[in-house]
C-alpha cells in the first residue's frame, strides 16, 4: 500500500519506534539478506565508508526497511536521539535573474522583470530590521543573479548588516553568484571570499549545487557555474575558515549515477576539508516550471535517499530535510530514515517552493510547534546556532510562547 495513505502522527511515530527497534545486529544475523546487502551492512557497523559501487547497489535494490535501519543506526551513532533546528529568517535581494534554469518555478526572467523585485540595499537593511525583536540567530540570503548586485553591494549589505546587528550570522550567496560576481570584478574566488568575510559572511549555505555531472547540469541549468567550479568556491572557502553547507536536487531526469557521483564529489572534498556541516537532499517539485512535464517521485523514494544519503557520506555530521519543501508528517518521517536536522522555523513564507508544488503553502512554524513535531516522533529538540552550537534543550520544558508575526514575508530565490 502507498505510502501516502498514511501520512499521520500517530503512524508515523509507530514506525519511527519500530525502526529504532530493529536493530543493526538482526540485518548482521538475517539469513535472508542479500549477500551485498549484507556486506554493505557489515561496512557500516564497523563504520568503513562504502564504496561508490554499494551506493549504486542501494539505489538500486535496497528496500526501504533495511535502509532505514541501517541509516538510523548511523544517525543515532552520531547523535542519538538529539534532533536540530534553528531561528533563522530568508532574505533576497531580487527573484529576477539572468539565468534560466529549467526546473527553477520562482526566477523571473529579464523579459517579465515588471513581475519581479529589486530591493536596495536600503530596503534589505529594513527587513532586517523587522527581526529586531525576534530571537532569531540566522539570516539565509540568496538571491537571482543580476549585474547590480555586484561584490559591492554584498560587501555593503553584509557591512550594514552587522553594524545593525553584529550577533546576527550571515549566512549567504552560493558559488553560482560568487562565481559571477567575481569574474565581473575580476577577482579570484579567494580573493573574492577574503573580501566578503572581512565584510561579514560567516558561512554559505547549500545551494547550486543541483546534480554536478555535465551531462545532467547542462540540461537543466546550463550557463551557470559547473560542478568542478561549486566544489572549488567551496574548497577555498573551507581553507578560509568557512562552514558551508550541499544539496542535491534529485527526482528529475538524473539516473542513479548522477545522484552517486554528485555524492562521491561531496565525500571526497570533505576528506579533504572537513568544511561541510550538512547535506541537505532536495526533492525536485515540478509545478510551474519548464519540467513541470515530469512526474515528482515518491514519498518512498525520499525516503530511500535520505537514507543512503546518511549511509554514504560517513563523513559528514548532519543530514537535514528541508520541512517546508516535503510537508511536516514526511519531516517527521525522516527522522527515521538518517536524518538529524529540520532546518528552522521559517517564520517567513517561502515562495520558491509553494510556487514549485511544496506540500507546505504557507511555510511557518513557531518554536513550539517544530517543537511538538519533534517530540511526537521520540525525538529530542535541540535549538541550535548556525555552526552547530546548542541553544537550547527542549525535551523536557517548552519553548517561551512565540511573538506576534512581525509584517515582512521574506521571498527568497533559489540558487
Ligand atoms: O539550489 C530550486 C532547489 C535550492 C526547485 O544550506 C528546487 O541551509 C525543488 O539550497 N524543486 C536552493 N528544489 C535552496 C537551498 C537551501 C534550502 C534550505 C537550506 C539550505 C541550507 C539551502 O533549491 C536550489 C535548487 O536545488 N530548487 N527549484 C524545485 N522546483
Ligand atoms: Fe536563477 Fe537560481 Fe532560478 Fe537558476 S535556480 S534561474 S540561478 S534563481
Amino acid at each position: 500500500m502507498h505510502v501516502e495513505l498514511f501520512l499521520c502522527a500517530n503512524f508515523f511515530s509507530k514506525i519511527s519506534l519500530l525502526l529504532q527497534l530493529m536493530s543493526l545486529d538482526i540485518l548482521l544475523n538475517s539469513s535472508q539478506l542479500a549477500p551485498e546487502l549484507k556486506s554493505i551492512a557489515q561496512k557500516v557497523a564497523e563504520q568503513q565508508p562504502i564504496s561508490n559501487e554499494d551506493c549504486l547497489y542501494l539505489y538500486q535494490h535496497a528496500p526501504l526497511s533495511y535502509l532505514g535501519t541501517l541509516a538510523n543506526s548511523v544517525r543515532e551513532r552520531l547523535h542519538g536521539n538529539k534532533t536540530f533546528f534553528n531561528r533563522n529568517f530568508h532574505l533576497e535581494p531580487t527573484n529576477v535573474c539572468i539565468y534560466t534554469c529549467t526546473f527553477c518555478s520562482y526566477s523571473r526572467l529579464i523579459k517579465k522583470r515588471s513581475e519581479g523585485w529589486e530591493y536596495t540595499l536600503e530596503e534589505m537593511l529594513n527587513l532586517v530590521k523587522k527581526y529586531d525583536h525576534e530571537p532569531v540567530t540566522e539570516v539565509h540570503i540568496v538571491g537571482g543573479v543580476l549585474p547590480q548586485y555586484d561584490l559591492k553591494f554584498y560587501e555593503d549589505l553584509f557591512r550594514a548588516i552587522k553594524a545593525h546587528r553584529p550577533d546576527l550570522h550571515v549566512k549567504a550567496l552560493t558559488p553560482v553568484e560568487f562565481h559571477y560576481i567575481f569574474k565581473k570584478a575580476k577577482v579570484s574566488y579567494r580573493e573574492g571570499l577574503e573580501r566578503l568575510i572581512k565584510a561579514g559572511l560567516d558561512s554559505i549555505p547549500g545551494g547550486g549545487a543541483e546534480i554536478f555531472h555535465p551531462e545532467i547540469r547542462d540540461q537543466i541549468a546550463g550557463g551557470k557555474c559547473t560542478g568542478a567550479e561549486w566544489i572549488e568556491l567551496h574548497k577555498i572557502a573551507h581553507e578560509l575558515g568557512l562552514r558551508t553547507n550541499a544539496t542535491m536536487l534529485y527526482g528529475h531526469i538524473e539516473k542513479y549515477e548522477h545522484r552517486v557521483h554528485h555524492l562521491d564529489w561531496l565525500r571526497n572534498l570533505q576528506e579533504q576539508t572537513k568544511g561541510f556541516q550538512t547535506f541537505i537532499p532536495l526533492k525536485f517539485r515540478n509545478q510551474n516550471n519548464e519540467l513541470s512535464h515530469l512526474k515528482e517521485v515518491s514519498v518512498v523514494e525520499d525516503l530511500r535517499n535520505y537514507a543512503i544519503s546518511r549511509i554514504y557520506l560517513h563523513n559528514f555530521d548532519h543530514i537535514k530535510a528541508y520541512w517546508p519543501m516535503i510537508g511536516r508528517n514526511v519531516a517527521q518521517l525522516s527522522l527515521a530514515f538518517g536524518v538529524d536536522d529540520l532546518d528552522g522555523t521559517i517564520d517567513d513564507t517561502t515562495k520558491i517552493y509553494s510556487m514549485a508544488g511544496a506540500e507546505e503553502q504557507n511555510p511557518a512554524l513557531s518554536t513550539l510547534e517544530l517543537v511538538k513535531l519533534i517530540r511526537q516522533v521520540g525525538r529530542q529538540p535541540i535549538e541550535r546556532d548556525t555552526l552547530y552550537n546548542v541553544m537550547n534543550d527542549y525535551t523536557q520544558q517548552d519553548p517561551p510562547a512565540p511573538t506576534p508575526t512581525q509584517g515582512f514575508i521574506a521571498l527568497p530565490v533559489v540558487q
